[in-house]
Order: C-alpha cells, then sequence, then structure tokens
C-alpha cells in the first residue's frame, strides 16, 4: 500500500510536556486515568475526513494549496475515492484518536444520477468497513450531505419542491443503514440549507412543519433497523443561509418540543457555532445538559475578529476549561466524542501539517480536562454555587416550589419579613479559581 505521510513515524507517542518532540503528545496520554476514566475514554477524538482528507485547501477567492496527491485521479472517482481513504485511515492509524466522522458524498463520489451515487456509496462503505476492521477506528458519527449539490440550493427536507425532501430522505435512509452497519455510536444532521435567504419568498410555518416531520422519519427509520446510537442536529445561527432554523441549542429545544421529539433526537454542539451565534461554547453545553438534549461536541474555534466559520483547531486551554467543565458536570460526553471539525489554513500546505494541528487539538483538550477535573474535585465551583442558593432549601423557597404560595400569600408574607440581604456573586474569586487550575492542571 502506498505510504502518503512518510515523514511521520507509525505511532505519534505520548512524551509529557517537557517533550520538545514536535510529533509526539504532552498532554494527551490516552491510558492516564483522570476522575476516574482513561483520557482516550473521556475525550472520545474523532478526526473529520471533510476538512482533512476531502478538501484541497480552496476557498472563494482561489485555488486549493494543499499537498493532497489522494485527490489528483479525476479520471478515476472510485479509485480516487479508495486513494483518499487508504491516505485517511493511515492517518487514523498513525495519529492514535480512537474515532472519525464522514458526510457520504466524502467517502465517494456523486454519479450521475441517485442510483449510481449510490452504488458508488455501498462500494466505499465496504471498503470502510474493512479499513475500520483492519486498524480498530471506529465511527463516531456519519451524516449525509445534503447541501453542496446544487439540487438542495433551497434546502432539503425545507425545501419547496417535496421531490427535494424525498431525494433528501432517500441519502438519509442510506446513509442512516451505513452509519448503522459500520457500528456508528450517532448520526448527525447539521441543517446545511435549511434556512431561508428571504422572506419574501419564505413560508416560515410551512417550512418547519416540513423539517419536524423529516426528523419523525428519521427517527421512524432508527428504530425499524435498530440502530441504537443518538440523532443528533447540530445547532448553527446562520451559514451558508442568512437565517438557519436550527439557530442554537435554545432554538433546537424548543423545535424538539413543539415537534414532540424530545428524547429521541439530542444535539452536537460546535465552538464556533456556538460563538458565531452570541454565546460562549460553556454556555451551550450547559444550556444541552439543562434540557436534557447534549449529545456530542465540534472541537474547533473561531476567531475573535471574524465572524464567519474559520473551523480553526483549537489552542486555547484557558477557553476550553470551562467547556470541559462544563461536560464533566454534566456527566461526561456519553455516546458523543471531540470531533475535530476543523480545518488548516490555506498557507498551512505540507501533509504533516495535518498531523501537527491534532496534536495540538488534542493537547490542548487533554489539558483542558485535567483542569476541568482538578476544579470538580476542589470543589470550590459546588461550593460556591451550593451556597448562592441555600435559600431555596428552607421553608419558603420549599413552599414556592411545590406550588404551596401565590401572588398574594407572598405579598404577605413579604410585608411582615425583613429586609432581604443581598450576597456577593463571587465572580472574580470564582475565575481566580479557574485560573490557578489552567495553571496548576499537570
Ligand atoms: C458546517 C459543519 C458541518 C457538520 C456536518 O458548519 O459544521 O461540517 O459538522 O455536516
Ligand atoms: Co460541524
Amino acid at each position: 500500500m502506498t505510504e502518503f505521510f512518510t515523514t511521520v513515524p507509525d505511532r505519534i507517542p505520548y512524551e509529557g510536556p517537557d517533550s520538545d518532540n514536535p510529533l509526539a503528545f504532552r498532554w494527551y496520554d490516552a491510558d492516564r486515568v483522570v476522575a476516574g476514566r482513561r483520557m482516550e475514554d473521556h475525550l472520545r477524538f474523532a478526526v473529520c475526513y471533510w476538512h482533512s482528507f476531502a478538501s484541497d485547501g480552496a476557498d472563494i477567492f482561489g485555488e486549493g494549496t494543499w499537498d493532497r496527491p489522494w485527490l489528483d485521479d479525476a479520471s478515476d472517482p472510485l479509485g480516487a475515492a479508495r486513494h483518499k481513504m487508504a491516505a485517511a485511515f493511515e492517518f487514523f492509524e498513525k495519529l492514535g484518536q480512537p474515532y472519525w466522522c464522514f458526510h457520504d458524498r466524502d467517502i465517494a463520489p456523486e454519479g450521475a444520477d441517485f442510483a449510481e451515487s449510490d452504488a458508488n456509496f455501498a462500494v466505499m462503505v465496504d471498503e470502510a468497513a474493512a479499513h475500520m476492521e483492519r486498524t480498530g477506528t471506529r465511527l463516531l458519527w456519519g451524516t449525509a450531505n445534503l447541501f453542496s449539490n446544487r439540487r438542495f440550493q433551497a434546502g432539503a427536507a425545507t425545501n419547496p419542491d417535496p421531490e427535494l425532501f424525498a431525494y433528501a430522505a432517500a441519502q438519509v435512509c442510506q446513509c442512516l443503514d451505513a452509519t448503522h452497519r459500520l457500528g456508528g455510536e450517532n448520526y448527525v444532521l447539521w441543517g446545511g440549507r435549511e434556512g431561508y435567504e428571504t422572506l419574501l419568498n419564505t413560508d416560515l410555518a410551512r417550512e418547519l412543519d416540513q423539517l419536524g416531520r423529516f426528523f419523525h422519519l428519521v427517527v421512524e427509520h432508527k428504530h425499524a433497523i435498530g440502530f441504537e446510537g443518538k440523532l443528533l442536529i447540530e445547532p448553527k445561527p446562520f451559514e451558508p443561509t442568512k437565517h438557519q432554523y436550527d439557530f442554537d441549542v435554545a432554538a433546537v429545544h424548543a423545535f424538539l418540543q413543539k415537534y414532540d421529539l424530545m428524547g429521541e433526537v439530542h444535539v452536537n454542539i460546535e465552538v464556533n457555532h456556538a460563538t458565531l451565534g452570541g454565546h460562549d461554547f460553556a454556555h451551550e453545553i450547559a444550556a444541552a445538559f439543562a434540557a436534557g438534549i447534549f449529545g456530542s461536541i465540534d472541537a474547533n474555534a473561531g476567531d475573535d475578529r471574524l465572524g464567519w466559520d474559520v473551523d480553526r483547531f483549537p489552542v486555547s486551554v484557558e477557553q476550553m476549561t470551562p467547556a470541559m467543565f462544563e461536560i464533566l458536570r454534566g456527566g461526561g460526553l456519553g455516546s458523543g466524542g471531540l470531533n475535530f471539525d476543523a480545518k488548516l489554513r490555506r498557507q498551512s500546505i505540507a501533509r504533516d501539517d495535518l498531523f501537527h494541528a491534532h496534536i495540538g487539538g488534542m493537547d490542548t483538550m487533554a489539558r483542558a480536562l485535567l483542569a476541568a477535573a482538578m476544579l470538580l474535585d476542589d470543589g470550590g465551583l459546588k461550593g460556591a454555587r451550593t451556597e448562592r442558593y441555600r435559600g431555596w432549601e428552607g421553608d419558603l423557597g420549599r413552599r414556592i416550589m411545590a406550588g404551596d404560595e401565590s401572588l398574594e400569600s407572598l405579598r404577605d408574607h413579604t410585608l411582615e419579613a425583613a429586609e432581604p440581604q443581598p450576597l456577593s456573586g463571587r465572580q472574580e474569586q470564582l475565575e481566580n479559581l479557574v485560573a490557578r487550575a489552567v495553571e496548576r492542571a499537570r
């Protein structure tokens, strides 16, 4: 088999924080036990196929720049798809992360019609099964690309033409079956072009009803084939459409309640989608746990000054620590994982840049996990929060929440009661606790 990453050793080793080897982990030590679990089982890293293997670095202003020999062969699309997959699995084996993620059209070329696309997909799913068997790499999730082809210009499930709804359903049917066959632990539906450009031509209520119907079909199919993984919606506020229906966790939560999908569909939260929506990443995680819909994470980072989806690899332990803390506090990733939906910058043209990016991302998340575990263990944040709500454990608090009080009874109570005494929120002191954990985590 052709080796694509010849400058990289067979396996990226863990060498510890003092190592200067650029092709070694300094913080991600798969077998190290943190808060009762191996690091690998906490973090459940996945590499995404699309940015890392199916793209050549092209942007809207210019052609591809990356050294990707496996993308070259236009005369033999299936042969090229096989090369691409060989490169991807060589990368997975060398990096040693447990999971990968794909879109149907990343792994297999689009054919002249649906039947041909589907036949190509079947060939490449067989090929993937063999690579997974050989290398032990597992599937975190699969997903269907319902947004790149021009047929989906007006959306998929929310398209004004039911033939497009049918086309999208056909693609999801095949991709969910493939994900099930490959032992996928989740199935993702990012709302590609489910949104609108102008209300002048859009029937908002109708499109949301279509989206609700579509999800019911997906849920029914999941149960029919016995797929036990989670179905995940991936919120994003805009891009590619001006307004995306799955705007953020709160909007998805409302949608799931309105269309009676609670318990059946959860969320895949992406860092840069959260920040585009005007939220901290940690907020979206906490909102998902609070609503009981947390599913998985697309790990990446935005840029403080840029208002679009730049999908950088995460490099900031300070930014990721509060998020990892929310994940630990919520009970962990469960069947979810940390998928690097992140891409290299256009000038990072060397093949081994892909390794440096993932090593940095994995070390960043591992160090954030160590800091978060230290914060949890220290108990300072938990204690401060318990103390802040202590009043609700008392008689008045219990009676209010049990429904035993009215506005009038509370008026009568307040007429008699002493003036309430405000307490400090202690924000700066608590922020210092976080800073200390980031400094000390080793
Ligand atoms: C787009 C995005 C997608 C989904 C999968 O912003 O994040 O790559 O993760 O379709
Ligand atoms: Co994503």
